[in-house]
């Protein structure tokens, strides 16, 4: 297991529809732990393969608190097959805009159908911070970032000081 970078927007990557997954094999175990490795140490909840640089529909969550048994989920090529109409609202941060939260409306609960890492077909209910993670983790796969829901000054404002942020980044890689 390693951790890998974590990718910072604006950047292509994150604005990529993934690709579904055809075959679960050892390289694809390899990432998913790998995600979930560089999900607990950034720390974070979720993580999408596109923040890792990978333009794969695979997502890994946990929402378990830090006095709890972590409660890892591998998730591959997920759909949502069914959403509610309640709605619930979320102060969203993302680990590709370190630093940054915007409320974000969404269906408060959701069925998700994915292939675990076995390739079994699973379905999911999910409401709560799980349903909203899950929903954020999909937008992922989708070239969609948190940002895309709010307004256009509020969003703008964030990827400018990303811009600010991504090259501060790099000065202290080459230095
Ligand atoms: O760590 C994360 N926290 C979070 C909080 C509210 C709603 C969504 C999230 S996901 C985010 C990690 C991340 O960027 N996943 O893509
Ligand atoms: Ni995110």
């Amino acid at each position: 297991m390693s951790t890998r970078d974590i990718v910072w927007a604006p950047d292509r990557v994150l604005k990529t529809n993934c690709t579904p997954v055809t075959e679960i094999d050892g390289d694809i175990r390899q990432i998913l732990d790998d995600m979930l490795e560089t999900m607990y140490a950034a720390p974070g909840i979720g993580l999408a393969a596109p923040q890792i640089g990978l333009t794969k529909r695979l997502l890994v969550v946990d929402i378990s608190r830090d006095d709890e048994e972590n409660r890892p989920l591998k998730v591959i090529n997920p759909e949502i097959v069914w959403s509610s109409e309640e709605l619930n609202t979320y102060e969203e941060g993302c680990l590709s805009l370190p630093g940054h939260y915007g409320e974000v409306t969404r269906p408060a609960q959701v069925t998700v159908q994915f292939l675990d890492e076995t390739g079994a077909e699973q379905r999911m209910d999910a409401d709560g911070l799980l349903a909203t993670c899950l929903q954020h983790e999909i937008d992922h796969l989708n070239g969609v970032l948190f940002v895309d829901h709010i307004s256009a000054l509020k969003r703008n404002m964030i990827l400018k000081k990303m811009i600010k942020a991504k090259k501060q980044r790099e000065e202290d890689e080459a230095a």
